[in-house]
């Protein structure tokens, strides 16, 4: 009976191993995303299931019944192993997807048929099984409670993106634009449409090269590179999450040859309090998308050419959503590029009906604003001020958040505010410009042009 008490150290050897496993994958959720809790306290039961079965194999237990346990400790741990590498690997994280409760049902149910199924096995006791379902029940509840861990396994919906090339810029150089219909160049723009997300939304971008090899040939031996870079364009995103796959960079092999399209998942994971905690801080925020791989591995080519767009990530409890949205990038090159088209969280383009940063008095107008290149400059807006939060506006009438008209923006620094326009200003050309004196100067300056006149009819405040 040699072989047979070592197979059974082998199974409760293999249950402390997964027990171990699942308890320190529950404690790194727990850090990182508190959503995939569950997951590690199921594995952790599903192995203590698995190692009361082994300790309750005693000499009157054939080798049949061990090898069973042996097995059960095996599939137990192959299931863990293979779930959490395939999650990780096609999810990024963990999280109640398809795969996740097929996979954590089937190790249970096994578990319960060792337990259950084989005669001689005595089943758990009662203590056991109730200490079991609460350490099963408890967290998931608790997550619950927080914040349902929506997790993004499915998309919701799809946005598309495609890279066109767009007339060159007087001294030749390449412009490159976004745009939001295949197999129209017309919709592409310097900026890229602004993207709008609501906490919680998970979305598929689809991204479609249409610019010439040709170009992206000529734009990567602009800039030499002891290291190169492929030929395409990426989709590289900024305070949203994703997964390797989705980073938009050259090693990581996310990149779009020529005449291909390839998709790209965003996660806007929402802000989750558990018990009084913030676990995870979520993604609200004012970001931005660019190319990561044309000219060089940094995407330098594709920056200076114009592939970059503004993105709002909303909390669902933000009430006031604006009438018009301008994106402002300030540079590449010592230019103000404005964009006036939202892909809307509801999914349609929306562009505003009139040109770049007009409006009417009295409408909520956001600005999102972003630095693009090589310059640090100063973005300041004549007659309006707004606060130095995440949205712009003031939370309560005890907040007392310092309100400016001036903030520095440096290459990849991103902001955003609200504003009503011509508030106790009125009507009038309020310019709009970097306050480098040198830049200014150079041609750094728009204008909000805010004229009297009937409003798009929207009210000033509407919740979503
Ligand atoms: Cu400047």
């Amino acid at each position: 009976m040699r072989s047979s008490t070592s197979r059974l150290t082998a199974t409760v050897l293999a249950g402390w191993v997964a027990v171990a496993a699942g308890l320190v994958h529950a404690w790194l959720a727990a850090q990182h995303v508190a959503g995939s809790l569950p997951w590690g306290v199921a594995f952790a039961a599903a192995a203590a299931l698995l190692v009361a079965t082994g300790r309750r194999l005693t000499a009157e237990h054939t080798t049949r019944d061990r090898a069973a346990a042996a097995a059960v400790a095996i599939v137990v741990a192959a299931a863990f192993v293979a779930s959490r590498t395939l999650g990780v690997l096609v999810h990024g994280h963990g999280g109640w997807d398809v795969l996740g409760v097929v996979t954590t049902l089937a190790e249970l149910a096994v578990a319960g048929v060792a337990l259950g199924g084989r005669r001689r096995v005595r089943p758990l006791g009662a203590t056991t099984a109730l200490v079991l379902a609460i350490t099963l029940a408890v967290p998931q509840l608790a997550t619950a409670a927080g914040n349902p861990p929506a997790g993004c396994t499915k998309a919701t919906r799809t946005i598309h993106l495609t890279a066109y090339e767009l007339p060159r810029a007087a001294d030749g150089s390449i412009r490159l634009g976004w745009g939001t219909r295949p197999d129209d160049p017309g919709s592409a723009s310097i900026p890229g449409p602004l993207i709008e997300l609501i906490e919680g939304d998970c979305v598929d971008v689809s991204v479609t090269n249409r610019v010439p090899a040709a170009t992206l040939e000529e734009l990567r031996d602009r800039y030499p590179q002891p290291h190169g870079t492929p030929l395409g364009v990426s989709l590289h995103v900024h305070g949203v999450k994703y997964t390797a796959s989705s980073d938009g960079t050259a090693h990581t092999g996310s990149w779009v040859p020529p005449g291909e399209t390839r998709t790209y998942t965003w996660y806007a994971a929402p802000r989750v309090v558990t018990a009084g905690r913030v676990t995870s801080m979520g993604t609200a925020g004012y970001w931005w998308y660019h190319d990561h791989v044309a000219g060089t591995s940094h995407g330098t080519g594709g920056l200076d050419a114009g592939l970059f767009g503004g993105v709002v990530v909303r909390r669902p409890t933000d009430v006031l959503r604006p009438d018009r949205s301008f994106t402002t990038v300030f540079g590449p090159g010592l230019t103000i590029h404005c964009g006036a088209t939202t892909i809307t969280a509801s999914g349609s383009v929306r562009t505003s009906p009139d040109p770049c940063l007009e409006a009417r008095t009295g409408e909520r107008v956001e600005i999102v604003a972003f630095g693009v290149g090589h310059d640090f400059h100063t973005f300041h807006l004549h007659g309006h001020t707004w606060a130095a939060n995440r949205t712009g506006i003031l939370t309560g009438v005890d907040d007392e958040t310092p309100l400016i008209d001036a903030r520095t923006l440096g290459p990849s620094e991103s902001f955003g505010f609200q504003i009503v326009a011509g508030e106790s200003v009125g009507a009038g050309r309020w310019m709009l410009h970097c306050h480098v004196q040198s830049h200014s100067d150079a041609g750094m300056v728009a204008f909000l042009d805010v004229s009297d006149g009937p409003t798009s009819g929207l009210p000033a405040t509407h919740s979503h």
